[in-house]
């Protein structure tokens, strides 16, 4: 008999190229609806098109991660691990469509069953595992090197609560708990077998066989099991699929058979409880240091879990971890996985059995580390006594580290003991403290910034001893955004119009809108232009009449500041400045005003009282300015709850006026500066962060930059300024504070403000009054130029052209180029 033809080698049943037409994909969401939803297509509820939908995308997307997955393996390539604490993702299902190229067809498919993609795509819970800028910008940094072709695993904390929902009640914060798991995650998929033991706590015990140097081995009291769980994260038209793995914490022993069987029901979960405890809630700090033993225990469960994947992956395709610095890049994200120096010191040294000399070679050109902020609150250090108990080898680890390089700084450099005390990794200051900012540093071969402004500063303050002893090794890596989530895809009406007028060849390659910039002196494309912005507009009315019923006007200024509720961001310079304009236009109704709406919107700690109490001000100065016939349509404030990544979609391209106004030199970058700008709005600054560069890319005619500057800021506060003087002579400025401590705002609780005020007169830490007078100038000077359409609209157009530089792709090159020697192009 001949051989039977039936049996097919495995090889080659790999599924067929996918079809992306829009029968193709209709036949297949009504095949998820059936089979995987058990739902008819008449029954199915919004939810379940949502979810079909996304199991539709989702099989494209892991046809192309397989096919990444295997060309990473096979090229050997190094790989890049990126190590962060937060992951502000937001919604993934249009990121997704948009970079596998599928809007046109799936919105066709939906379509023949009346179902309209927009409003599925409204339907997905915003991923939220982060605080603000340092999230969103890993976020952006994921899917850039997925863009750019650089091999990254994103690794972090799978959050079953993120970033927490803000309501507003009577003017006041209330924070509520956010459950985006509940529905299930259809992006994620558990990998039960990459699950590694995490230890705390125990001892250290010295081991001796006979004629081999002594060994430190960790015996943990405790022991929780870190999960995987990875979500892909689809690069530009697919063509890269790159992971992002994050940790859930379990209890080895699901539950204490003996306690249950006792008859103690609630000892017997006590064990799983205290495990999942470490990835149950994110912490809502932005840029201040949470200080609890919970946040130690997931920074260091996070971190452990990746380095033994990572070493585990490495041993895998490799004979050692001697080449471990050739194949493996690991950025730290902030100081929070900063204990991983510490732990793969520990994994080389006590587990592989190397040298501390070789074993601190590798660890060093392995990690980079990047600074995300000067504010000395933020700076994470842990009580010694906290820390041994916790880890004490990593503890042993980290004094040895230290007494190695304070020899160093005195042998070779002469550093002097003010020069040591400075360098040291543990503070002898503050009730002895580990300094995470230093382990960080010296365990890394590149430190950098994340603006130009901040490379500096941190070479002049926070640094500036580290860097006299590495004088190599800080540099600067400007922060950046994704042009898909924050133009293409928030901005559709400007995309279209730029790929009108200008070719798709900016899709590819963002720096190309530069090809835009002479369409600045046509006035038909500026009318347009125009046009584009007014519709987005137009739609953040629609959002903020449906959820707060304000009405407001497409047509005034909208002037917007979103961020984070922080002191330095000074959201209360605004607010006071709402205030003296209104105090203005109730004087002068005479006079032309030009039209305006205020509008705010972020998140305060729960446990910063002064930021609450910002938002409780902008809340009341709305409350009492949109119910003042006076006013008429001149001026509108309006607080907008629970600002979230979707929310920012909506808001970033409706912008004509963005308000970047950090005391200088507090804000390392920003990246909402560069959102608004790219998206056509023209910037209100201070001379910080990012906004500094913005200011040479853009043109110094196209942004609004008033006030101190970083070097004058720190004078000032170096001659215990204050704002007595200063309020007293400015008339808007007294009038505007009167209005806010007499309880003109609150007349329910004349002196809740009192503290906000006074912290003016008495110090004005934050610039506030020295500011005001530069800032008001600069905002009338903005009225006017708005009545000049054409002028405005120019600027417009430029600062979209001009801002291409601040995309995440170019952020990202450089990491791959000067830190990491990896992805395309690479130096190895
Ligand atoms: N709060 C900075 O303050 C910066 C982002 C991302 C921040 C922002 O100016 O744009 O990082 N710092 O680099 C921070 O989180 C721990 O420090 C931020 O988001």
């Amino acid at each position: 008999m001949s051989a039977s033809p039936e049996i097919e080698p495995i090889g080659a049943t790999v599924p067929e190229p996918r079809q992306n037409d829009p029968d193709t994909l209709a036949r297949q969401i009504v095949e998820k609806l059936t089979y995987s939803i058990g739902k008819h297509p008449e029954q199915a509820r919004k939810y379940d098109w949502l979810r079909a939908t996304t199991l539709v995308v989702r099989d494209r997307i892991i046809d192309h991660w397989f096919a990444s997955t295997d060309r990473i393996r096979a090229s050997k390539d190094k790989r890049v691990y990126y190590l962060s604490m937060e992951f502000l993702i937001g919604r993934l299902l249009r990121d997704a469509i948009n970079n596998l190229q599928l809007t046109q067809p799936i919105g066709e498919a939906l379509k023949r069953y009346n179902v309209d993609l927009d409003m599925v795509e409204l339907l997905e819970p915003d991923a939220a595992l982060g605080n603000g800028g340092l999230g969103r910008l890993a976020a952006c940094f994921m899917e850039s090197m997925a863009s750019t072709g650089v091999p990254g695993v994103g690794y972090g904390i799978r959050y079953v609560h993120g970033f927490f929902r803000q309501e507003i009640a009577e003017g006041a914060q209330v924070e509520l708990p956010e459950t985006w798991l509940v529905h299930g995650n259809p992006w994620e998929f558990e990998r039960r077998e990459s699950s590694y033991e995490i230890g705390f706590g125990g001892k250290v015990m010295t081991q001796q066989e006979p004629g081999k140097p002594p060994r430190q081995v960790w015996r943990p009291a405790e022991r929780v099991l870190a999960v995987a769980f990875d979500t892909p994260i689809v690069g530009w038209r697919g063509e890269q699929v790159n992971t992002l793995r994050l940790w859930s914490a379990q209890a080895i022993d699901p539950i204490l058979l003996d306690a249950f069987n006792s008859g103690d029901h609630i000892g017997a979960l006590v064990e799983s409880n205290k495990a999942e405890a470490i990835t149950r809630v994110l912490y809502p700090a932005d840029s201040h240091q949470a200080g609890q033993e919970l946040r130690l225990r997931q920074e260091y469960f996070f971190s452990a879990a990746s380095l033994q994947d990572i070493i585990r992956r490495h041993l895998g395709e490799n004979d050692s971890l001697d080449n471990l610095a050739e194949k493996v890049a690991i950025q730290l994200n902030d100081t929070h996985p900063a204990v991983s120096v510490a732990e793969l010191m520990r994994l080389l040294v006590d587990v592989h059995g190397y040298d501390w000399a070789k074993a601190w070679t590798i660890t060093r050109a392995t990690f980079g580390y990047t600074n995300h902020t000067l504010l000395p609150e933020a700076l994470e250090h842990w009580p010694i006594n906290l820390f041994e108990r916790l880890l004490p080898r990593q503890m042993q680890i980290i004094y040895q580290i230290n007494a190695d390089i304070i020899r160093q700084a005195s042998q070779d450099k002469g550093f002097d003991g003010a020069q040591i005390s400075a360098i040291s990794l543990i503070d002898e200051g503050h009730g002895r403290r580990v300094r995470m900012g230093q382990l960080a540093f010296v365990g890394s071969h590149a430190v950098n910034g994340v603006s130009a402004l901040h490379t500096e500063l941190m070479k002049e303050t926070v640094f500036q001893n580290l860097h006299q002893l590495y004088p190599e090794r800080i540099q600067n890596k400007t922060n950046g955004v994704t042009p898909r989530r924050w133009l293409m895809e928030c901005n559709p009406g400007l995309t279209g119009l730029l790929t009108d007028a200008i070719g798709p060849r900016f899709l590819d390659d963002i720096e190309k809108l530069a090809d835009a910039d002479p369409l600045a002196d046509d006035a038909a494309f500026r009318e347009k232009f125009a046009a584009v912005k007014r519709a987005n507009k137009a739609r953040l009315a629609d959002v903020i009449s449906d959820r707060l019923a304000i009405t407001l006007d497409p047509d005034a200024i909208f002037d917007i500041q979103v961020k984070r509720i922080h002191e330095y961001k000074r959201q209360f310079l605004n607010i006071i400045e709402a205030i003296a304009l209104y105090n203005q236009i109730r004087a002068h109704p005479e006079k032309s005003w030009t039209p305006r709406v205020k509008i705010f919107a972020g998140k305060a700690a729960p446990s910063y009282v002064q930021a609450k109490e910002i938002i409780h001000l902008a809340n009341d100065v709305a409350r009492l300015i949109n119910s003042d016939p006076a006013v008429r349509d001149l001026l509108k404030v309006v607080f907008v709850p629970n600002y979230n990544v979707s929310l920012a979609e909506i808001i970033m391209p409706a912008a004509d006026l963005s308000e970047q106004i950090s005391t200088a030199g507090l804000e390392a970058s920003g990246t909402g500066n560069m959102k608004f700008a790219l998206n056509g709005a023209l910037t209100i600054g201070t001379l910080d962060g990012a906004n500094v560069e913005m200011l040479e890319h853009v043109g110094e005619e196209n942004i609004f930059i008033f006030g101190l500057k970083a070097d004058e800021v720190a004078q000032r506060r170096r001659e215990a300024h204050s704002g007595r003087s200063i309020i007293e002579r400015t008339p808007l400025l007294r009038e505007a504070l009167d209005a806010i401590s007499t309880g003109v705002f609150a007349p329910e609780s004349p002196a809740r403000y009192h503290t906000l005020v006074s912290n003016l007169y008495n110090n004005d830490w934050w610039m506030i009054c020295a500011d005001f007078e530069a800032y008001w100038k600069t905002q009338r000077s903005l009225d006017s130029l708005f009545l000049d359409q054409n002028a405005w609209q120019s600027k417009a157009v430029h600062n979209t052209a001009r801002m291409g530089w601040f995309s995440s792709d170019r952020s990202i090159r450089e990491y791959a180029k000067d830190i990491w020697q990896a992805g395309p192009g690479k130096v190895t």
